[in-house]
């Protein structure tokens, strides 16, 4: 069956799925984002649904000052004997922790905290049902893969810990995730970094202490040696055994946008079936290696994806792909059933300020070709700016707005990259009635346009995906760019949102 990759686009890195019966759930990283966690569901792994987020509480989740792209690493989801276990780490606060629910969608614990140091961790349930902690760390000045016995609802440690392994030999040994099949106890782990040199390997022992063997065939997952392939950097793969015995990885890997070595869209969600060689070994992919468009025998046949959304503000609730930056004042996004519209309460935060957060709503941009708009009302704007952005976080973003200068209203353009921010065009309007604030991108860039009640679209400017791209930013970075919605110093009135994909040529070939 034919299923088109990625399989959860945009910038959702950092995947692991579990199964329960018929169902499979992903978790994926979202750093300074809130709330943290996005729960997705399939019954055919080529369809996911965002059923939820694991980290909806500040209690669970507090990002006060937060770097960008700190916060909430790489997560881990398990089931166990009727509960849900997610662990993960939020680097700016307290580190790794785990949470439990017995339902997917919530309410999930507070934090049990785990006294450890390291990222990616992850659980493993052993046939004697005692679970195991894993994840990369140094203890006593030892780096590598630590292990030890855990009560996974408390976070308790219950046995000594063990570095049973440094990897294979390559840099950034991290996303371990043990697995144990015919008696062998597998570790699998991402090396080379979350980069161009990104890749999977896998050992296995007889023990989870160790020691472990190598893969023969290692890297079982490598577009290393694929320079010029559309997908780059695969790496940090979960694996999981669907009802029919078939196998199958998640992983991050990223689409580069042209043949220049960057890419805007983040690490997206893939999937690839996986076959274990006659010695016991398992292989991602054809030979390690995958494509965007897929045949495998998947355990319901693929649907027609469709990433659009359509959001109605006058329906009185906010889409869940919808994404706050930091801890939100809700207070500041008013569902205002009377005016038909989500009022954005500007406070004095601007996009730009660092380690805040802004009066802003963002949806990770899901393919190079989209089309994004967004409706306000002109007469009660109050906002100094207020409009739709090409976000990717406070130091790269391209903004079209609304401004209220003195009463007079304006549209404006501007573009701020590393520590540039310049306001490109200002122009005056009408300002009598409502206006559409649209974005059209592709695999060069970004052009803005707005247009009046009546009026023709004007087109007020563009701007180039490197400047939104994770290469290019100033400090390391492992987000995406995403559509944004938002008001500073003042008040705007969003009637609609709405984002669709649009033709892709080098798709249509
Ligand atoms: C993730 C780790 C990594 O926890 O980046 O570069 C971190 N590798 O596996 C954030 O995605």
């Amino acid at each position: 069956m034919i299923y088109r990759n990625p399989v959860i686009p945009g910038y959702h890195p950092d995947p692991s799925i579990c199964r329960v019966g018929e169902d499979f759930y992903i978790v994926n990283s979202t750093f300074e984002f809130f709330p943290g966690v996005p729960v997705f569901h399939s019954r055919n792994l080529a369809n996911w649904e965002l059923i939820g987020y694991v980290l909806n509480r500040r209690e669970q989740l507090e990002l006060e000052g937060c770097r960008n792209s700190g916060g909430i690493y790489a997560p881990t989801i398990r089931y166990h004997e009727g509960m849900f276990y997610m662990i993960t780490t939020n680097v700016t606060w307290k580190g790794n922790f785990v949470v439990h629910s017995e339902r997917p969608e919530g309410p999930w614990s507070d934090p049990a905290w785990i006294d450890q140091n390291g990222i990616d961790p992850s659980l493993f349930w052993d046939d004697d049902g005692t679970c195991y902690y894993c994840s990369n760390g140094r203890n006593d000045g030892v780096r590598g893969i630590w292990v030890f016995a855990i009560d996974p609802m408390t976070g308790r440690i219950l046995s000594d810990k063990k570095m049973v392994s440094t990897g294979c030999g390559g840099q950034c040994t991290e996303g371990p995730h043990i697995y144990k099949r015919n008696g062998y106890y597998y570790l699998m782990v991402a090396e080379g970094g979350t980069e161009y040199q990104h890749h999977e390997v896998i050992l296995r022992s007889d023990s989870i202490w160790g020691p472990y063997e190598p893969c023969p065939y290692n890297p079982i997952l490598s577009h290393q040696n694929r320079k010029g392939h559309e997908i780059q950097a695969t790496g940090h793969a979960d694996l999981v055994e669907d009802q029919n015995g078939n196998w199958w990885a998640v992983f991050l890997a990223y689409r580069n946008f042209s043949h220049a070595l960057l890419h805007n869209l983040g690490r997206e969600t893939f999937l690839a079936p996986v076959h274990w060689t006659e010695d016991g070994w398992p292989i991602i992919g054809e030979n390690g290696q995958t494509e965007l468009l897929a045949d495998a025998p998947l355990p319901a046949p693929a649907l027609p994806v469709c990433y659009d959304l359509n959001q109605d503000f006058s329906k009185g609730s906010i889409d869940l792909r919808f994404e706050y930056t930091r801890n939100p004042d809700m207070a500041l996004f008013e569902l205002n059933r009377e005016a038909g519209a989500l009022i954005l309460h500007g406070s004095e935060i601007t996009l730009s300020q660092p380690g805040t957060s802004p009066t802003v709503l963002s949806v990770q941009q899901p393919a190079f070709c989209t089309h994004v708009e967004v409706e306000l009302a002109e007469d009660t704007l109050t906002a100094a700016r207020a409009g739709l952005s090409a976000y990717y976080n406070n130091d790269y973003h391209y903004d079209i707005y609304l401004s209220n200068q003195d009463g007079k209203l304006y549209v404006g353009f501007t573009k701020a990259v590393h520590d540039m921010t310049v306001e490109i065009a200002r122009i005056p309007v009408k300002g009598s009635g409502r206006i559409v604030l649209s974005i059209d991108s592709d695999r060069v860039g970004y052009t803005f346009r707005y247009q009046e009640a009546g009026c023709e679209a004007i087109t007020i400017g563009s701007g180039h995906n490197a400047g939104l791209s994770t290469e290019g930013t100033k400090t390391m970075t492992f987000t995406g760019t995403m559509f944004a919605i938002f008001a500073e110093q003042g008040d705007a009135s969003f009637y609609r949102f709405n984002m669709s994909e649009t033709k892709d040529p080098v798709y249509e070939q």
